[in-house]
């Protein structure tokens, strides 16, 4: 019998690559998305024409009547918990809201799968992130972070992904639930939202290769992170959950590279060589052939408090699960630059 799979989250990046390959791999497809959405909603009719194969549920992580209602109909094999206010910077503007679905969300759904009594059969996702580690001078293995390592959150959204987290391992300890978390590093793609710094920059290094802009506003250019493509990232959630024991698992590339090499290499995708003038936020990328600024800084997008740096070590997932990910650094930039260069020439 095809196994059922019921994704949270099923409209985001990850959402729409897992439920893509689980599709593929015959599983039945249940997608949640929140709210009271018409079947006209551009969102439900998106995703229906996107992915056709995927049933629509209705409910919201906020919600434990319908979580349990949706998980005494369905009876999961497997449920993937990737709903979330992802946005770390979006995270300091509304800390509670945050609060409420990143982390008490997790609790929502676990307990709705143990209100549905399936918490011996239904295997669960939980979506950690490496935000949970800080990045912080002190709290910085040079091999990169394990599953084992410290954690320091720097975000409300850090913070709040960080209670999920060992709500997870306490009811895998508490009631012998097969709860798996994935401890993700950034993972990106042409599905990624452009509030996102890697999507941000390949749709305007596209738009002002094509003379759609003409400069792309940043914050921070310094910290660093440890970035893989989403694709290769949902084939190791599925591998978690296909294990004999649930447990945490760091899912990451093992190299780690700062915005400003990835705004270098994206517009040399196009051409275009990037050199830097001043300092700070009077810092400056300017097209060497044309000598006309490309790349300016805009306080706007600093963080309260910042992420340094991230980079994932992930021997245990490469070891256990046999995942390695497939896509380079400098194959991720050249993937989102080619995507936004032909996105935008098409829509003229
Ligand atoms: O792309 P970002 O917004 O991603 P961030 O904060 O690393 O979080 C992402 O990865 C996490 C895993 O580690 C996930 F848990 C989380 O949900 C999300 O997917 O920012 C990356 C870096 C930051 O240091 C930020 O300060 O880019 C810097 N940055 C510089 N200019 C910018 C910008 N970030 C954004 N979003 N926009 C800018 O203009």
């Amino acid at each position: 019998m095809a196994k059922t799979a019921f994704i949270t989250g099923v409209a985001g990046q990850d959402g729409g690559h897992l439920a893509k390959l689980l599709h593929e791999k015959g599983y039945v497809v249940y997608g949640m998305l929140r709210g009271q959405l018409e079947a006209s909603h551009p969102r439900y009719s998106q995703l229906k024409q996107e992915m056709p194969y995927v049933k629509i549920v209705m409910a919201d992580l906020l919600d434990l009547s319908a979580l349990a209602r949706a998980m005494q109909e369905i009876k999961p094999d497997e449920v993937y918990n990737l709903a979330a206010i992802s946005h770390v910077g979006y995270s300091f503007r509304d800390p509670v809201l945050t609060a409420d679905i990143t982390g008490k969300g997790v609790l929502n759904m676990l307990e709705a799968i143990r209100l549905a009594g399936l918490e011996k059969t239904t295997r669960f996702y939980q979506a950690s992130t490496s935000e949970m580690f800080g990045g912080l001078d002190y709290n910085r293995p040079e091999e990169g972070y394990t599953e084992e390592a410290r954690f320091h959150p720097r975000s409300p959204y850090g913070v709040a992904k960080l209670y999920g987290h060992w709500i997870t391992k306490n009811y895998r300890e508490s009631y012998g639930m097969f709860a798996t978390s994935g401890i993700l590093f950034n993972h990106e793609g042409e599905r990624r939202g452009p509030e996102f710094v890697t999507r941000k920059i390949s749709k305007a290094v596209a738009r002002i290769k094509l003379g759609k802009q003409d400069v792309l506003e940043l914050g921070n250019l310094d910290s660093k992170r440890d970035w893989g493509y989403a694709g290769d990232y949902v084939e190791g959630m599925w591998r978690m959950l296909q294990q004999d024991e649930p447990g945490d698992f760091v899912l990451a590339t093992g190299e780690t590279h700062t915005i400003r090499e990835f705004v270098e290499l994206a517009f040399k995708e196009t051409g275009i060589e990037i050199t830097w003038q001043g300092k700070d936020v009077d810092e400056l990328g300017i097209d060497k052939a044309t000598g006309k600024t490309l790349v300016k800084i805009n306080p706007e997008f600093f963080r309260p408090a910042e992420v340094d740096i991230l980079l994932g070590d992930p021997t245990k997932a490469e070891t256990v699960l046999g995942w390695k990910r497939e896509v380079d650094f400098p194959g991720l930039v050249k993937l989102m630059v080619e995507y936004d260069l032909g996105f935008e020439a098409g829509r003229g």
